[in-house]
């Protein structure tokens, strides 16, 4: 722990985690400021609650003033370390740390991390199911839309803080120790703020960087980048596979999920594949690293499974909406990358009227091409990469040029015939023509339930 009081403080970005920060340091009795590129118009809602705490707003831009004069700078994930500010502060020595790693330093006991291009949130959730399940106090945040800082109060030391992290946010730790770590999988996304894969999945690897030979790392080993990962951790390694046995860890045969604890350990039967209430095998995927997971936090055999049984698919992954017209709906939105969008088409066998678009993030579309002409009947582009998605697959599938979603679900379901699925899977962030994935998803779910209308 560090001593905050009377410390200056800046928390950069106003979002959820910014906001959840800078109410933290106040309350240690550092001097907070908050500094956010938006205006102070469109902050007006947070504004005078941060003013009450005396806590200082710098709104509509960085000042490099403000950052210079700071003893400690905590950073959003969502903004990049090479912000001009941010990077002439740290130049000068003056440490720059994220909102994960201010949180982690005053956590109360044990820290299990789960980080992966994608399925994070799935399994995530899955953890803290199986935990409880088996009464293993445990509570869940992180990338999954709770500020880890907002773990703080209720956390016990005789529990686990189950964390969903990003790239982002472990791209600013420094001394971040989960006990169990996971990363489910490592392709391109995120390449507009990392650069190259290279970097993103060296981002990804600082979840084990601080751990130690006591501590466990699960990767995935039909991965060949988490497989790469094994050989830079220090930790006992635990994998997951869904085309073979493993050492130690869990993977699929003869139908069942199995699990094994370590080399001299018998193997065990979790789960049958059949009662795995979600769709897709990234799904199964899922819940191999989960099982490895919650089974070294200390969770039963049969909790786990359990918890398994009775599991619902979490909102805008691969959610079930309704079928209309004989057609299911399915909402998809936190398919923000092209790797997720690949695992969404392969959950069905044919017939998928396909929506894609939104913000670029720079990984190419053409990856989608054999799924496409083998289990996509047409493709409806939205947003600002459209023109992009259009000149990448054209020639590969039919293409619909909609440009929003409300087009795009309209012109789904006058082509859909009984049988087939409307599916959004966009491969792109929403930030070009909505606040976030949720609203997205969102407003995807209300058209489809006005189609019933
Ligand atoms: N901002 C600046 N300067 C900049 C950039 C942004 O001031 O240079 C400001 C923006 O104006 C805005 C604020 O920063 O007011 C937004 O901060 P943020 O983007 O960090 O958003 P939060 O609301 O704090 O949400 C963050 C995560 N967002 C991102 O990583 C982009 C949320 O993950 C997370 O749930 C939340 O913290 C709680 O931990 C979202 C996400 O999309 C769901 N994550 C990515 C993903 O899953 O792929 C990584």
């Amino acid at each position: 722990m560090m001593e905050l009081k009377g410390k200056r403080v800046l928390v950069v970005g106003l979002g959820k985690s910014g906001l959840a920060a800078a109410l933290f340091l106040r309350r240690q009795g550092a001097q907070v400021t908050v500094s956010d590129v938006r205006s102070a118009e469109s902050l007006a809602k947070e504004i005078p609650a941060l003013l009450e705490e005396g806590i200082m707003v710098e709104a509509g831009g960085h000042g490099l003033l403000t950052f210079r004069k700071q003893d400690l700078i905590v950073v959003s994930p969502g903004v990049p370390l090479e912000t001009p500010e941010l990077a002439q502060v740290r130049a000068f020595g003056i440490p720059v740390i994220g909102e994960l790693e201010l949180a982690a330093r005053y956590l109360k006991g044990r820290i299990l991390a789960i980080t992966g291009s994608n399925g994070k949130t799935t399994t995530t959730t899955l953890v803290g199911e199986m935990l409880k399940e088996s009464g293993v106090v445990a509570q869940v945040g992180g990338n999954i839309g709770v500020p880890v800082v907002e773990l703080i109060d209720t956390s016990r030391e005789d529990g686990w803080s189950v964390l969903e992290v990003s790239s982002f946010q472990l791209e600013t730790t420094a001394e971040f120790h989960p006990v169990i770590a996971a990363i489910l999988n490592i392709t391109p996304d995120h390449l507009d703020r990392h650069g190259n894969l290279e970097n993103y999945a060296l981002a990804k690897e600082r979840i084990f960087a601080a751990q130690g030979a006591d501590d466990a790392v699960v990767l995935n080993a039909d991965n060949a980048r988490t497989e790469q990962a094994a050989a830079r951790s220090r930790s006992r390694v635990f994998w997951f596979s869904m085309e073979h046995d493993v050492e130690q860890g869990a993977w699929v045969e003869n139908g069942w999920v199995m699990y094994r604890g370590g080399c001299d350990a018998e193997a065990e039967k979790i789960v049958p594949l059949a009662k795995i209430p979600l769709k897709g095998e990234h799904n199964v995927e899922n819940v191999l690293a989960a099982v490895s997971v919650a089974r070294q936090a200390g969770a039963a055999a049969e909790a786990v499974g359990r918890a398994i049984e009775k599991f619902q698919a979490v909102e805008h992954r691969l959610e079930f909406v309704a079928t209309v017209n004989g057609v299911d709906y399915y909402n998809d939105s936190k398919a923000t990358n092209v790797d997720a969008t690949e695992k969404a088409v392969a959950a069905f066998q044919s017939g998928v009227h396909l929506i894609l678009g939104g913000k670029d993030k720079g990984s190419p579309y053409t990856v989608l091409n054999d799924l496409l002409r083998e289990r996509v009947r047409a493709v409806y582009t939205i947003g600002a990469a459209a023109e992009k998605i259009e000149s990448e697959l054209r020639g590969v599938v039919t293409i619909y040029s909609c440009m929003t979603l409300e087009h795009a679900v309209n012109a789904a379901a006058a082509a859909a015939r009984p049988g087939e699925v409307v599916l959004l899977a966009p491969a792109c962030s929403s930030y070009d023509q909505f606040e976030n994935y949720e609203q997205r998803g969102r407003n995807f779910k209300e058209l489809v339930k006005a189609l019933l209308t």
